[in-house]
C-alpha cells in the first residue's frame, strides 16, 4: 500500500504492521542487539522503546564501537495501583532483567531501564503471571490511565476505581499482537485476527492520548493538561457523572515554533453511562481529523486550537450522535495534595505516602534502600501499593498497630520522614532524561538533588519560611514532568542551559511563563532570589509563589 500524500513514515509502518505485529517476531528472536527503525517504531506500542547508553555514546563512535544498545519498558498500571504480590514481581525484575532499579513515573507507571533484547520476553511473561502490561503503555495509542490515588485507596470496589479499571481495558486496543509476539512465544501470524476499534482502525491514532480522572477537590493529576480529563460532577437534575475536559498537552519542540503547551477546555457533563460515548467520539475525531503528515503537532490539542474549540465541539457532538449537554460551570481545583505522609483509609488501615526522589526505586550506595524498604513491607505486612503523579509511593492497608514497626523500619534504611523533607524536595519532579533518553538535551533526574539544595538554600537567603516552592525539572521542552505548569519550571535547551519558566502552580490551572531562556542552574538563585523576597515581605498569608507572581504583575 501506498503512503498516502505527505504523511509521515511512521503511519506507513503502522498501516502496514499488520496490527503492530511488523517483523517483530524475528527481530526480537535474532541474535543483533538493537532492532530495525521500523520495529523500534512498532515496539512502542508494546510498552518497550529502543535506547542506548548516552554516558558511553560519545566514546563508543570515537572508537568506531557498536553502540550500547539497551531497552526501556513501560508497565502501564492503571491508577498506579499495585497488589503486593505484583509489587515484589517488579522487584524481582529489577535484578534480573533491568538495571536494579524501578522507576516511578509522572503517569504513575513503572519503567525499567537499561534491558538487554533477550530480557524483553521474560519480562513482559513476568509481567503476565501477575497480571500486568506493558502493552499500550506508550505508541499512538490511548496510555496509562492515571487516577489520584485518593479516589481508588479509599474505595477500591467503588464506582471511581472501577472506573479506571474500566476506561484502562476498554480503550486498549484488541490486537492480540502482543501477546503473540511476547507471552505466548509463537511466531505471530501476519493476519489481523481481531477487528480493531473504528477510532484504532489500521493506523491507530496519530498520535498518543492521555485520560486520567481527578479528585474533584485535588488536581494531583494535572488533568488539565491531559489530552481527555474526567473530572467527578453532580449534575443538578442527572446526578453523578464527570465534567469532561478536552485538548490539554504540555509538550513543546524546538525546531517548530508552532507548538505550544495548552490546558484542556470544559467539553460536556457525561453520565458514567455516557463516558465511554463521549471518549469514543472524541478518539474518532482524532483519528480522522488528526494531523498525520508532522508528528510535531500531531496531539489533539492542536486539532482543538486549529479547527477552533467551537468547530471541534460540533464535529465531536456529530459522531456522539445526539448534542452534548453544556459543561458545569464552577469547579475550580482548589490545591494538589502530594498524597504524602500518614492518613486513615476508609476501611480503618492507614496508608503512608513515601517520598521517591525523581521516582527512582533502587537500594542507593550509602544512601537510601528504598527497594530493600517496599520489598519488605509487601512480604512483611502484605501492603498495597499506589503510585501518584508525583513519582511517589503510597504504601496502603496498613494495620493501625504496625505503624510504628514501618516507622522504624524506614528510619532503619536511610529513608527521610516526610517531616524532615524541604519545602522544595517534597514536590520537586524531574524527567528521566540522561543517560537512557534519546531526546534529552540536558539533565534533569541526575541534577535533581543539587537543584532542590540550591532553591532551598535560596529560600532561606531570601528569608522564605514555613512555604514551599514547586520545581519541576525536563531536559527537553517534551514536558516529561510538567514545568509548563510548574512554579519554577527548568526546561533544558543546551547541555549546560535551561530555559527558565515562572508562575504555573500547585492547582494546575495556568500556564507557566518563559521567564529567560538558557540559564544555568547555579545562575537561578540570583534570578528568583528578588521574587522571592518579594513574596515574601508583599505576598499575602497563604499565597502561593506562582499566584503572588501573576497578582503583583512581575511576570
Ligand atoms: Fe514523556 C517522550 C519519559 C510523561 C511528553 N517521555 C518521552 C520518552 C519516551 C522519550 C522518547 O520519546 O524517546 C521518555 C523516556 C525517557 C526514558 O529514558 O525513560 C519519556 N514521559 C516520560 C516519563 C517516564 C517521565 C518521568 O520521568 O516520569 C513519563 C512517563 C509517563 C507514563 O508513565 O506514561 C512521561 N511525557 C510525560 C508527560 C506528563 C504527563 O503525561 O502527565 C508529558 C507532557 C504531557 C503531554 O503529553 O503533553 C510527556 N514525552 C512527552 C513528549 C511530548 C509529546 C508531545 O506531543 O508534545 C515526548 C516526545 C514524543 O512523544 O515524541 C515524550
Ligand atoms: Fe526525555 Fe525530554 Fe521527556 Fe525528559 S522531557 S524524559 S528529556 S523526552
Amino acid at each position: 500500500m501506498e503512503p498516502e500524500v505527505d504523511e509521515t513514515p511512521v503511519e506507513a509502518i503502522k498501516r502496514e504492521s499488520a496490527q503492530l505485529r511488523g517483523t517483530l517476531a524475528e527481530e526480537l528472536s535474532s541474535s543483533t542487539a538493537n532492532v530495525s527503525h521500523d520495529a523500534e517504531q512498532l515496539l512502542k506500542f508494546h510498552g518497550v522503546y529502543s535506547q542506548d547508553d548516552r554516558d558511553v555514546r560519545r566514546e563508543r563512535s570515537l572508537a568506531k564501537e557498536a553502540l550500547e544498545f539497551i531497552f526501556m519498558l513501560r508497565v502501564a498500571i492503571p491508577g498506579g495501583r499495585l497488589t503486593a504480590a505484583q509489587w515484589l514481581a517488579l522487584d524481582t525484575i529489577a535484578d534480573e532483567v533491568a538495571d536494579g532499579s524501578i522507576r516511578l513515573t509522572t503517569r504513575q507507571a513503572v519503567q525499567f531501564h537499561g534491558i538487554g533484547k533477550r530480557g524483553l520476553r521474560p519480562l513482559v511473561q513476568a509481567l503476565d503471571r501477575n497480571l500486568m502490561t506493558s502493552f499500550a503503555a506508550c505508541g499512538d495509542v490511548v496510555r496509562n490511565v492515571v487516577a489520584c490515588p485518593d479516589l481508588t485507596l479509599h474505595d477500591p470496589e467503588g464506582r471511581l476505581a472501577r472506573m479506571v479499571d474500566h476506561l484502562a481495558v476498554a480503550f486498549r486496543p484488541k490486537t492480540q499482537a502482543y501477546w503473540e509476539l511476547f507471552v505466548n512465544g509463537e511466531p505471530a501470524v501476519a493476519a489481523p485476527v481481531v477487528e480493531e476499534q473504528p477510532y484504532f482502525g489500521d493506523n491507530y491514532l496519530p498520535r498518543k492520548f492521555k485520560i486520567a480522572i481527578a479528585h474533584p477537590n485535588d488536581n494531583c493529576v494535572d488533568v488539565f493538561a491531559q489530552d481527555l480529563g474526567l473530572i467527578p460532577a453532580v449534575h443538578p437534575e442527572l446526578g453523578e457523572g464527570f465534567s469532561v475536559v478536552v485538548g490539554g498537552g504540555l509538550g513543546r519542540n524546538y525546531a517548530n515554533e508552532d507548538t505550544f503547551a495548552r490546558l484542556a477546555d470544559p467539553l460536556t457533563f457525561a453520565t458514567d453511562d455516557e463516558v465511554d460515548g463521549v471518549i469514543a467520539a472524541v478518539l474518532s475525531t482524532y483519528h480522522d481529523l488528526g494531523l498525520r503528515n508532522d508528528r510535531r503537532r500531531a496531539r489533539l490539542k492542536y486539532l482543538v486550537a486549529d479547527s477552533g474549540y467551537d468547530a471541534f465541539r460540533v464535529e465531536v457532538e456529530t459522531r456522539y450522535g445526539s448534542p452534548l449537554r453544556p459543561p458545569l460551570t464552577g469547579w475550580v481545583p482548589t490545591a494538589a495534595a502530594d498524597h504524602l505522609g500518614w492518613s486513615t483509609l476508609g476501611d480503618g488501615t492507614l496508608q503512608l505516602g513515601v517520598r521517591i526522589g525523581a521516582g527512582r526505586i533502587r537500594d542507593f550506595d550509602g544512601g537510601p534502600q528504598l527497594r530493600t524498604a517496599f520489598r519488605r513491607l509487601a512480604q512483611e505486612l502484605k501492603v498495597h501499593f499506589a503510585i501518584t503523579a508525583q513519582q511517589d509511593l503510597v504504601v496502603a492497608g496498613v494495620p493501625v498497630d504496625q505503624r510504628h514497626f514501618v516507622d522504624s523500619l524506614l528510619l532503619e534504611l536511610g529513608i527521610t520522614a516526610v517531616d524532615q523533607l524541604g519545602p522544595v524536595e517534597r514536590q520537586a519532579l524531574a524527567c528521566v532524561a540522561l543517560p537512557t533518553c534519546g531526546q534529552a538535551l540536558a539533565e534533569a533526574e541526575r541534577r535533581l538533588p543539587e537543584t532542590v539544595d540550591l532553591l532551598e538554600k535560596t529560600l532561606q537567603t531570601s528569608g522564605v519560611s514555613g512555604r514551599s516552592l514547586q520545581l519541576r525539572m525536563t531536559g527537553c521542552p517534551n514536558g516529561c514532568a510538567r514545568p509548563a505548569v510548574a512554579e519554577v519550571g527548568l526546561v533544558g535547551r543546551t547541555k549546560t542551559g535551561y530555559d527558565l519558566f515562572l508562575g504555573g502552580g500547585p492547582r494546575g490551572d495556568r500556564l507557566a511563563t518563559l521567564f529567560k531562556e538558557k540559564v544555568k542552574i547555579d545562575d537561578v538563585p540570583e534570578l528568583l532570589q528578588p521574587l522571592l523576597e518579594k513574596w515574601t515581605s508583599e505576598g499575602e498569608a497563604g499565597e502561593a509563589f506562582g499566584d503572588y507572581l501573576h497578582r503583583a504583575g512581575l511576570l
